[in-house]
């Protein structure tokens, strides 16, 4: 009796050693900060920022049908025509409150542990460029292009250290001093022009490259 208690006692604390380990590394190196579940809502109460100008159009919804991770992805379709422009942002400080989101808040967020952003986005193979960018915590925006070149899921790691300050707008507020400063507390994506199609993009992670 007493062995199998011993036995049963190693057992325990073996599996939850384990399980801290597992847990302790996935805290190390990757910080889960959008998955898109719950509601994805548009308009001022919403929980997403987004929107088109200059003849461009974009609607933004849950899909339950393509996701990568979860119950489900968020879904963009788009009309981006030469001249326009849009966004679809998640993060804080936006017009739409509702779209800081994120699993844990940016001011929680030890920006040192990462140094890149990771992604997965659902090809349209539309040949556009796909603008991805950040926020700074002087709200000054950063870019990254990427390729809609390819259908299906693909992910995509990006080093803080690849993106640009963006130099055709910046916001009036924003503090112009091409550092990246952080916490980053905006991810947002802009289908460029002249394009039309329907991308999809799930499971945005901080991650140690
Ligand atoms: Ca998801
Ligand atoms: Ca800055």
């Amino acid at each position: 009796m007493r062995i199998d208690k011993i036995t049963f006692l190693a057992a325990g604390m073996l599996f939850f050693s384990l399980t801290a380990l597992v847990f302790a590394q996935m805290g190390d190196n990757e910080l889960l900060l959008d998955d898109f579940e719950g509601a994805i809502s548009a308009g001022e109460q919403g929980t997403v920022d987004f929107g088109a100008g200059g003849g461009s159009s974009v609607e933004v919804i849950a899909s339950k049908e393509t996701k990568y991770r979860g119950e489900q992805a968020l879904e963009v379709k788009f009309d981006a025509v030469d001249g326009g422009y849009m966004w679809v942002s998640r993060g804080y400080g936006l017009t739409v409150k509702g779209a800081g989101a994120w699993q844990v808040e940016p001011k929680d967020i030890d920006f040192t542990k990462y140094d890149a952003i990771s992604f997965y986005m659902y090809g349209a193979d539309t040949k556009t460029q796909v603008a991805v960018d950040l926020v700074d915590s002087g709200s000054e925006y950063w870019r990254y292009l990427i390729e809609d070149d390819f259908t299906g899921w693909k992910e995509f790691t990006i080093p803080f250290s690849d993106f640009f300050a963006r130099g055709d707008w910046q916001p009036e507020k924003a503090e112009k001093n091409t550092v990246l400063d952080f916490p980053v507390k905006v991810f947002q994506f802009e289908p460029r022009p002249a394009a039309k199609g329907t991308l999809y993009f799930d499971y945005v992670r901080l991650v140690k490259k």
